[in-house]
C-alpha cells in the first residue's frame, strides 16, 4: 500500500472524527471505518445483477452464516429488506400483522399498501417490545369469506420505539409459533439484531432460528456506510432478488458498499456492548437530573428515551430542552410520543456522555419549568 493511500486513510479518518458536535439523534450517522475505507478502496468488484461481484457474493455467504440460514441477499437500506420481505412472503392483499408501534408500520412509507396492496392488522406493542400471544391469536384471519387472509407475522428485535428493548428467542419462539402454527411465515425487523444478540449474550442465530426470514442493518451501530441484508431460505432469497430488481435495487459494482460490510460483520458486533455501557451510563446520570424522566432500568442496548416532568409531575413538553442541548452541540432526536430519544453509537465514548450529561443538566435548569 502507497504511503500517500496511507495518508488518505487517516486523512479521511480525521475529517469524519472532526465533528466536535456530539450527535445521539440516531445511529445511523456513524461514519464508515478507517478498516472499512481501505477494504472498500481494494475491494474486487463485477456486476452484481449477473452475481459475479465476489464481495456482495462473500458478504451474503458470510451475512447468511452468521444468522443461520441458508441464503442471504445484500439490499441498500433496511426499508429495502422489509419490503422485500413483505412482497416475497405474501400474496398481493394478504392482511399482515405487526406492532402497532413497529417501525415497518410507522415509518416504512405505508409500503404494505402501497407495494403488496395489502391491509396492516397493527396490534398492540406491549412497553417490552413483544406482542401479546392472546392479542395476536385474535390478529389471525381467513376462514371466513368476508375476511382478508392473513400472510405474514412481523416482530422487530431490538425494538427501536420501545427503546431499544430486546426479544429474547423464548418470546420470539412463543410468538413465532402462533403463526407457524396456522402455516404462516415470521419476519423479523432485525435492523438492530447485533444488538440483540450482544445484549442477551447469545449466538445470532438463537434468535433467528424462530424466524423465517431476518432483514439487518450494517449501516446503524456497526458503522458501515450503506446497506441492509435479508436473510431466509434459498428459494425465499432466490426471489427477493427478482422484487430487489422491480424496486430498483440491483446494484451493480456494490462490492466497494460490502467491502465495508465484510468489516461492519467481522470487527465491529463485540463492540457494540460499548455502546450498551454508554446507554446505561447516560441513562444513570438523566434519572440525577431533576425534572428528568427515565426508567433506566428499561436500558437494554443503545436506545433509550426520556421525557420532562412539568411542575404538576405530568409530562412537559421536551422541545425547549432538545432545543438548548442542540445549541451547546449535544444532539438528540424526538419520539413518536413526544419523548427524547438518544442513541448511542460507535464514536461516542464515555467522556462525550459525561459532556452530554454536563449539557443536559445545564439546559434543564434552565429551560424546564421549576418544580
Ligand atoms: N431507523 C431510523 C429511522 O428511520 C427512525 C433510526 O434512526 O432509528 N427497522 C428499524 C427498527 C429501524 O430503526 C430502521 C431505521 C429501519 C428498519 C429502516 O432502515 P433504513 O434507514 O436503512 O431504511
Amino acid at each position: 500500500m502507497s504511503s500517500s493511500y496511507e495518508s488518505w486513510v487517516e486523512r479521511r479518518a480525521d475529517a469524519s472524527s472532526s465533528d466536535s458536535r456530539i450527535d445521539l439523534r440516531s445511529d445511523t450517522v456513524t461514519h464508515p471505518t478507517a478498516a472499512m475505507r481501505e477494504a472498500m478502496y481494494h475491494a474486487e468488484v463485477g456486476d452484481d445483477v449477473y452475481g459475479e461481484d465476489p464481495t456482495i457474493n462473500r458478504l451474503e455467504t458470510l451475512a447468511a452464516e452468521m444468522v443461520g440460514k441458508a441464503a442471504a441477499l445484500f439490499v441498500p437500506s433496511g426499508t429495502m429488506g422489509n419490503a422485500l420481505a413483505l412482497l416475497t412472503h405474501c400474496r398481493r392483499g394478504d392482511e399482515i400483522i405487526m406492532g402497532d408501534r413497529s417501525h415497518t408500520y410507522l415509518y416504512e412509507v405505508g409500503g404494505a399498501a402501497r407495494l403488496n396492496g395489502s391491509p396492516v392488522r397493527p396490534v398492540p406493542t406491549l412497553a417490552n417490545g413483544a406482542l401479546s400471544p392472546v392479542h395476536l391469536a385474535r390478529a389471525f384471519q381467513g376462514d371466513d369469506v368476508h375476511e382478508a387472509r392473513t400472510g405474514l407475522l412481523c416482530l422487530e428485535n431490538t425494538h427501536n420505539m420501545c427503546g431499544g428493548r430486546v426479544l429474547s428467542s423464548g418470546v420470539l419462539t412463543e410468538l413465532g409459533t402462533e403463526a407457524r402454527n396456522r402455516g404462516l411465515p415470521v419476519h423479523m425487523d432485525g435492523a438492530r439484531l447485533f444488538n440483540a444478540a450482544i445484549a442477551l449474550g447469545v449466538p445470532t442465530a438463537t434468535l433467528t432460528a424462530p424466524v423465517d426470514s431476518v432483514m439487518f442493518c450494517l449501516s446503524k451501530g456497526l458503522s458501515a456506510p450503506v446497506g441492509s441484508i435479508l436473510a431466509g431460505e434459498e428459494p425465499f432469497i432466490a426471489e427477493a432478488r427478482r422484487g430487489r430488481k422491480l424496486l430498483g435495487g440491483g446494484m451493480r459494482q456494490a462490492g466497494i458498499l460490502a467491502a465495508a460490510g465484510i468489516i461492519a460483520l467481522t470487527e465491529m458486533v463485540d463492540r457494540l456492548a460499548e455502546d450498551h455501557e454508554c446507554a446505561r451510563r447516560l441513562a444513570a446520570g438523566l434519572a440525577d437530573i431533576p425534572g428528568i424522566d427515565i426508567q433506566p432500568e428499561t436500558v437494554e442496548t443503545n436506545i433509550l428515551f426520556f421525557g420532562v416532568r412539568g411542575p404538576d409531575g405530568r409530562p412537559g413538553d421536551v422541545a425547549p430542552l432538545v432545543a438548548a442541548a442542540a445549541d451547546e452541540g449535544v444532539l438528540f432526536s424526538g419520539g413518536d410520543d413526544g419523548r427524547i430519544r438518544a442513541v448511542t453509537h460507535h464514536g461516542i465514548s464515555t467522556a462525550e456522555i459525561d459532556h452530554a450529561l454536563a449539557v443536559l443538566a445545564r439546559a434543564s435548569s434552565s429551560s424546564l419549568p421549576s418544580m
